[in-house]
């Protein structure tokens, strides 16, 4: 099913970048970020949602929609494509896993290092101040004030035009920077600075692989594209790589 040079290359690779996004989490039900929504939100557009100025204008209504996509994770599962990225810390000698979802599938799936470029939708902050609250009470959509300075409290993820978490973005272009196969799956590569890494580790000399549904703007820098659900081609693709480094 696979070509066997790119089997051969992930064989011989010791540095092993994957970076996923909205896509991997579409086989668990969650629609991704640039799909058609449901319902009431189907009148939104995602991308006028994801910003301070938003949530500056109308809390409440910012507040909803990710109460709603909370509730969609919460009643959702990882799905094979996420299990089959959970074998892959044993198969390569040093391994870097790279999110743009803020579902915490990955560490659900079994993870243990997982970099959140866009923060993690189960937990909030404050508007003022970022203190971080890990548990709240619901108060019928709209958003609680912090314990701690009295500011509203936002999800805390990151919205166009803010910054990334320093440390997470850091490790990540240095990963990409080093890796000598770099996987991009299930992400429009359209959303800065994410789409980058792809080509940062192209330009220093990895190896790129793409696994989406359909092409994207990375496919030309591909050397091997794969246009198909990533649930279905990435847990062949391991157990090939796992009989390749533990032949039984
Ligand atoms: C499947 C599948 C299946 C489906 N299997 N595949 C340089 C140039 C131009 C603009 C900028 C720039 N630098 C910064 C910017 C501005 C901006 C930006 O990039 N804008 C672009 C729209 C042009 N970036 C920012 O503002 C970032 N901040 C920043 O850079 O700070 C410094 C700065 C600020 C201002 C100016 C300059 C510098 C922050 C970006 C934050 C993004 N936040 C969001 C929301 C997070 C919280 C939340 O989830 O609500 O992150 S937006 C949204 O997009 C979300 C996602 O993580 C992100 C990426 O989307 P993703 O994952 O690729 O999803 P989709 O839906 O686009 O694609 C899914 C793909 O899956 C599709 O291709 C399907 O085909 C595929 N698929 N089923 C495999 N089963």
């Amino acid at each position: 099913m696979f070509p066997p040079s790119l089997i051969d290359k992930l064989a011989a690779a010791h540095r092993v970048v994957v970076l996923t996004g909205a896509g991997v989490s579409a086989e668990s039900g969650i629609p991704t970020f640039r799909d058609a929504q449901t319902g009431i939100w189907s009148q939104y557009d995602p991308e006028q949602l994801a910003t301070p100025q938003a949530f500056r204008q109308n809390p409440k209504l910012v507040w909803e929609w990710y109460a709603w996509r909370r509730e969609l994770i919460d009643g959702a599962q990882p799905n094979p494509g996420h299990y089959a990225l959970a074998e892959w810390p044993d198969l390569f000698p040093s391994f870097t896993l790279i999110t743009q979802n803020v579902d915490g599938f990955h560490h659900l799936a079994g993870n243990k290092e997982v970099i959140e470029l866009h923060g993690n939708l189960q937990r909030i902050k404050c508007v003022e101040n970022g203190h971080v609250i890990p548990h709240w009470q619901e108060l019928s959509g709209q958003p609680p004030a912090c314990p701690h300075c009295g500011t509203l409290l936002r999800p805390d993820v990151v919205w166009f035009g803010e910054t990334l978490p320093t440390r997470a973005l850091i490790t990540a272009v240095e990963a990409s920077r080093t890796a000598d196969v770099f996987f991009a799956v299930g992400t429009s590569a359209l959303v800065q600075p994410a789409a980058s890494l792809p080509v940062e580790a192209v330009e220093r000399g990895a190896l790129l692989v793409e696994i989406n549904l359909q092409p994207t703007a990375l496919t030309s820098w591909a050397d091997f594209a794969f246009h198909a659900p990533s649930g279905t081609i990435l847990p062949p693709l391991t157990r090939e790589l796992a009989s390749r480094r533990h032949p039984s």
